[in-house]
């Protein structure tokens, strides 16, 4: 039986990646953080209650405290569960939060993925211990050249895709250096009905079902212009775990090969909700109402524009195509939006009208 370590298994990707191994026959590892409330919502609330329980109840599926900014604990953990694989999950993953928490985010995204690393090289587990990091499209930033693949230049533009550019490049490095199995996904967005509610598509579909349902009244928005490549989480993680079992350490972009802005997404989803939006004005005046009854539903709100923006992101997975047999296109950009916003439906039924003070 293979032994798989996840850090970040309580986040989005975790989650969907634990299952998989799961169903895959692996004993399954995860750490999880300390924090004062319950954060474990991913594994357990998320899931259907059936899902939840037999989670729970698989005894091949293993949580641990820990934290990758603690070396002394990577180091007993890795020591301890000796995986065949560790998939580093494990991020401050919001880009605009790292312009305000800019050293933070370097110690977990860039000296996080090092500690790793190393503790694979000093406990001697090079030949043994498979390592997947999550690079990411942010990597590109300001993009060089569209789309954008494997020799593509990097030009990160966050706190964020600097701290991920170290933690690619160390990565590499160690693969060269101590001739380790340790490769970079470069995963462009990535979105499922478990996503972060501060991220956009998630953001935009619980509004569309909470507005649909009477439960709030508007919906603020940044940069509406920007475009991003969407898969769904699901499908992705799948392609982590096929990184892993190919026969030579490479990297690998994983996207879908099809762009849409903000404004697509917010339109699409406002009307799996029921609601068909039209929108009037121009840059931060902008606003979506509801062609049926002329209220405004979204309005631009400058909060959420980032110091320096990543304009467009647009990958090509061909190379993963071809030679790990990925099939990019399995879930489109409109089922995608579908899921997300069938599913927010169903969890608004049972909320009282909410009010957000942070998103
Ligand atoms: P999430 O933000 O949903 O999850 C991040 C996970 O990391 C959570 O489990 C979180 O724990 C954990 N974590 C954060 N800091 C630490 C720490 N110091 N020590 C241990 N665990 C920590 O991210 P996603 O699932 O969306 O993404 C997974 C990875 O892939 C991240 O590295 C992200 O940067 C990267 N990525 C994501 C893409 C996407 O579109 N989703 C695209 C490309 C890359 P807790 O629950 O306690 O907060
Ligand atoms: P991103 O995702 O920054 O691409 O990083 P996010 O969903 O936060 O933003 C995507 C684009 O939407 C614009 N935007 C808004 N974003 C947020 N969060 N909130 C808003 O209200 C809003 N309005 C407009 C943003 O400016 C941006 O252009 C995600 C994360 O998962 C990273 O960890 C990962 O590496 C990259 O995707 C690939």
């Amino acid at each position: 039986m293979k032994r798989a370590l996840i850090t970040g298994v309580t986040g989005q990707d975790g989650s969907f990646l634990a299952e998989f191994l799961l169903e895959k026959g692996y004993e399954v590892h995860g750490i999880i953080r300390r924090s004062s409330s319950y954060n474990q919502e991913r594994l357990e609330d998320i899931l259907s209650p059936e899902e939840a329980e037999a989670l729970k109840n698989n005894k091949n599926f293993h949580l641990h405290y820990g934290d990758i900014t603690d070396t002394s604990n990577v180091i007993r953990l890795i020591s301890e569960i000796r995986p065949d694989e560790i998939y580093n999950l494990a991020a401050q993953s919001h880009v605009r939060v790292s312009f305000d928490m800019p050293e933070y985010t370097a110690d977990v995204d860039a000296l996080g993925t090092l500690r790793i690393l190393e503790a694979v090289r000093i406990l001697g587990l090079t030949e043994k211990t498979r390592i997947y990091q999550a690079s990411t499209s942010e990597l590109y930033g300001k993009v060089q050249e569209v789309p954008q693949k494997e020799t593509t230049p990097f030009y990160p533009r966050s706190p964020y895709g600097v701290a991920k550019l170290y933690a690619y490049w160390i990565t590499k490095n160690y693969r060269e250096s101590y001739g380790m199995f340790a490769v970079n996904g470069i995963l462009f967005n990535h979105e499922s009905e478990r996503r972060g509610e501060t991220f956009v598509t998630r953001k935009i579909t619980l509004a569309a079902a909470r507005i649909a349902q009477g439960k709030q009244d508007k919906l603020y928005l940044g940069n509406l212009d920007a475009l991003r490549d969407w898969g769904y989480a699901k499908d992705y993680v799948e392609c982590m775990w096929l990184m892993l079992q190919h026969d030579i350490p490479e990297d690998f972009v994983i996207a879908t090969g099809e762009m849409h802005s903000v404004r697509e997404f917010a339109t699409l989803a406002f009307k799996y909700a029921g609601i068909e939006i039209e929108w009037q004005g121009e840059g931060i005046n902008e606003k979506g109402i509801d062609k049926a009854t002329g209220r405004v539903l979204i309005e631009v709100d400058p909060k959420y524009f980032r110091p320096a923006e990543v304009d467009q992101l647009l990958g090509d997975p061909t190379k993963a195509k071809t030679l790990l047999g990925w099939n990019p296109t399995k879930t489109p950009f409109e089922e995608l939006v579908r899921i997300m916003v069938e599913a927010d439906m169903r969890k608004v039924e049972k909320e009282e009208k909410v009010k957000r003070m942070f998103d």
